[in-house]
């Protein structure tokens, strides 16, 4: 049979490598990394190549299910929507909205048709139960972002490839291949930088692989990279070091750091993070002096109790030394689509806390509730209770906080729908499933990632595979949904209704400034026939974007048409210097002290000289692991079992832990059972164990994953462990206990 060459960006992390698959009739032959993709040059990880196993996992849901009695037993698509109508509509009469809630996981934002139309759906739902896996992972970066720069999207990226010294906090792109920085080949743009002579320093309580590429690992403890931030800022405002470059009549708020960091010298710090004083003077010194230098962190400076304090400060030494939206520094890519539009002069900033959740009075940040509300709000009876779920894309039973007290809240609810591909933890919950297409069967185009990427570049894959004839891609779905929630007695057809969406899109770019600005509807509209669904809303955002072809105004420009033309992508330069024009703040400078947080210094503070008593538990993530859910994929799952608790030997010889015994973990949410792994790789004192485990769930249908179905992590996690900022879970630095079993 011949064999066709297929191309596919690869939608399980943020690294976005290009695929390139090779396709014998209706069956994956082999996949490789695309050599000539223009953004991650043939890179890719072993979970590219488990695209193929996704696409033909038996246990892959291929029709709705709906429960009945016991069981899930498949339906068809109308008697789906049948059910959803009729059980959903009960309770939006009996209740209203407000007890609808939504949780949104994690590949929501990997699937353009789930990141564009989850919005229409949550606009018609009209409740403020809004949840998401955002509040065990970035919050505290977006929201530290939101007030520096004005929104919550306008996250810099380190120019990796023009840095002189990279500092990197929590993070471990060897393993995770980055994130809010989308980098595919973390490792051999690390090895260049180190060639041309640049320097790297990774401060983690593990020697992960990452730290054991770069110049100097610091082994901190777990939840003090505030701690060591603020000794930073102290050293570079003591010893004179500031030098803001270009940056200087753009930034506002400088003179009220030095009072603010006063106390925090290296020397009050040092025991806390268990780092030498030296040391930290001398990566302040190292980062003041290097012609380029790049401060990056994420989940392991973000899922801890500091999480908003420690993501400010990672910026506010970009900002002090000069390296803040200057070539080799930290900076702001310029996307395609649905970036931030064309600058109209300063911004409203962002807010949070415009309501509180109803039973701890947790402020909203970014729309949101923390996710660890979430089972108390379904449980506790009154006015706004959660009476009904949608999940869409998210495993929270395994992936939030106290997973076992959600396990059970779930059951209470009088109805549950989850748009998920698996019968999993959470989704066997669901009285109706409705799954996605096979990644295959589905066109691709990152909605969010090029705003991270480490180069502006433009990539669109079409479906490798048609999809079958009979089943709804997802935004079909979510505007069937839509159609039901807004109780429309007429019926407004998908083609109706996608059409708004359009209409909605469409008057944005019309009204501001854009490319399109001030332009006939109906003459856009003409242009964009043709096409519908995502597809549509993309060529509109390309055209109108900032490379666009603006509908005839510069024809050599982007729009789909070409991009089709460029099935390897279209590179689009290295990144540019964007202030002021990114910035959205009310001054329209960078706000370098804003008030939020600088109120958090004392909290701060007060944790100086806290002795931690027993272990900190901290996560990690495995090449080989996605979350939650992709551990039903044979090829990922094979060799050594990746969920045990890694501890340092001298630990494990003081508790009589051997190596492949049994351990017992407590914290004050729970008790696990979990393999030990001994390892000097860790720091002592600090215990660690990955997350997305425990597939021994009855009624879930993930038969090679129960086969090995590993500890929960997040039955430790205590769902009032939280940066009270943004709502964000303390993940990291968790004080546990461990014995033998
Ligand atoms: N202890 C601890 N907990 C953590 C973390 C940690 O570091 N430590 N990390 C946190 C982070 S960063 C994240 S992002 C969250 C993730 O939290 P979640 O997003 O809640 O969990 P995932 O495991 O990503 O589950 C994704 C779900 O989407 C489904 N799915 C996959 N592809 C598709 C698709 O195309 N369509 C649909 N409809 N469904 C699909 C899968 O079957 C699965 O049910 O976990 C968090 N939890
Ligand atoms: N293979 C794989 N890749 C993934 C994922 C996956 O599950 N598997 N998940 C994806 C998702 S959703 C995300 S959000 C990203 C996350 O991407 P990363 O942020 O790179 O995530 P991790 O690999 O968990 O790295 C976090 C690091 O923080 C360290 N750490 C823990 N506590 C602390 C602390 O208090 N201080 C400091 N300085 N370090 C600490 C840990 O030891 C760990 O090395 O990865 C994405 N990519
Ligand atoms: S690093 Fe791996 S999972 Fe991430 S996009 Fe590349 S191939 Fe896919
Ligand atoms: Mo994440």
């Amino acid at each position: 049979m011949a064999t066709e060459q297929r191309y596919r960006i690869c939608p399980f992390c943020e690294a976005t490598c290009g695929l390139e698959l090779s396709i014998e009739g209706d069956r994956v032959g082999g996949v490789r990394g695309d050599d000539a993709d223009v953004f991650s040059g043939g890179f890719l990880c072993p979970k590219g190549p488990a695209i193929r196993e996704l696409h033909e996992d038996p246990d892959r849901l291929r029709q709705p299910l709906i429960k009945r009695g016991d069981g899930h037993q498949p339906a068809t698509w109308d008697e789906a929507f049948e059910e959803i109508s009729k059980r959903l509509g009960a309770v939006l009469q009996e209740h209203g909205n407000e007890s609808v809630a939504v949780y949104l996981g994690n590949p929501s934002v990997h699937n353009w048709s789930l990141s564009l139309y989850s919005r229409v759906f949550l606009r018609a739902l009209q409740t403020s139960h809004i949840y998401s896996a955002s509040t065990v992972d970035q919050v505290p970066k977006q929201l530290a972002s939101g007030l520096m720069f004005g929104s919550f999207a306008t996250v810099p990226v380190p120019d990796i490839d023009r840095t002189d010294y990279l500092l990197v906090l929590g993070a471990n792109p060897f393993e995770s291949n980055g994130s809010l920085w989308t980098v595919p080949d973390f490792p051999g743009r690390l090895r260049a930088l180190r060639q041309r002579g640049g320097r790297c320093t990774v401060v983690d309580p593990k020697r992960t692989r990452t730290a054991a590429a770069a110049d100097r690992h610091l082994f901190i403890r777990p939840g003090t990279d505030a701690l060591f931030l603020a000794a930073i800022v102290n050293t570079l405002l003591a010893e004179d070091r500031v030098d803001l470059g270009r940056l200087e009549p753009h930034v506002t708020g400088v003179a009220d750091l030095a009072p603010a960091f006063e106390q925090f010298t290296a020397e009050a710090v040092a025991d806390s993070c268990a780092i030498a004083a030296d040391d930290i003077r001398t990566v302040a010194r190292e980062l003041a002096d290097a012609e380029h230098a790049a401060v990056y962190g994420r989940i392991g400076t973000c899922t801890q109790e500091f999480g908003t304090v420690a993501s400010w400060l990672v910026d506010v030494c970009n900002v002090l030394t000069g390296n803040l939206d200057s070539p080799g520094g930290v900076m702001f890519p310029e996307p395609a689509a649905f970036g931030l539009g064309a600058k109209a002069g300063p911004g409203r900033g962002v807010t949070t806390g415009r309501r509180h959740s109803r039973v701890r009075g947790a402020p909203e940040v970014m729309g949101e509730f923390p996710c660890s509300c979430l089972a108390e709000e379904i449980e506790t009876s009154g006015k706004g209770q959660i009476r009904a779920l949608f999940t869409i894309a998210g495993n929270p039973v395994l992936s939030t906080p106290n997973g076992a007290r959600l396990d059970a809240a779930l059951r209470g609810l009088d109805f549950m729908v989850s748009l998920d591909i698996y019968l999993n933890e959470t989704s066997r919950h669901a009285d109706v499933i409705l799954p996605g297409l096979s990644v295959l069967e589905t066109s691709h185009y990152d909605t969010a990632f090029p705003a991270f990427g480490y180069r502006n570049a433009v990539r669109y894959s079409p479906p490798v595979f048609a999809p079958p004839a009979d089943r709804p891609s997802e935004w079909e779905t979510l505007l069937r949904l839509t159609s039901i929630v807004s109780n429309d007695a007429a019926g407004a057809s998908i083609e109706d209704l996608d059409a708004f969406v359009l209409s909605t899109n469409l008057q944005r770019y019309l009204r501001s400034p854009s490319k399109i600005e001030g332009r006939e509807q109906d003459e856009i509209l003409q242009a964009l026939e043709g096409r519908r669904g995502p597809e549509r809303l993309l060529d509109l955002a390309l055209r109108a974007g900032p490379y666009g072809d603006g509908f005839g105004k510069d024809p050599q420009g982007l729009s789909l048409d070409k991009l089709l033309g460029h099935p390897h992508g279209i590179d689009l330069g290295e990144l540019q210097s964007r202030v002021p024009d990114v910035l959205r703040t009310p001054s329209g400078m960078v706000e370098l002290a804003p008030e939020q947080l600088i109120a958090d210094l004392p909290r701060l503070a007060e944790s100086i000289g806290r002795e931690p008593d027993g272990f900190r538990l901290i996560g990690r993530r495995h090449l080989r692991s996605n979350n939650s859910w992709m551990h039903n994929l044979p090829h990922l799952t094979r060799g050594k079992h990746l969920c045990t608790l890694q501890i340092h030997s001298t630990d494990a010889e003081r508790l009589q832990l051997a190596h492949g015994g049994t351990a017992v973990v407590s914290s004050r949410a729970g008790t696990v059972e979990v393999p030990v792994e001994v390892t000097d790789e860790i720091m002592p004192g600090v215990v660690s164990m990955p997350h997305g485990w425990g597939h021994h769930h009855e009624g879930a249908r993930l038969s090679v994953a129960r086969e090995r179905p590993g500890a929960n992590s997040n039955l430790l996690a205590h769902e009032h462990a939280l940066d009270p900022l943004s709502g964000n879970a303390v993940l990291n630095g968790i004080p546990v206990t461990v014995r033998a079993a």
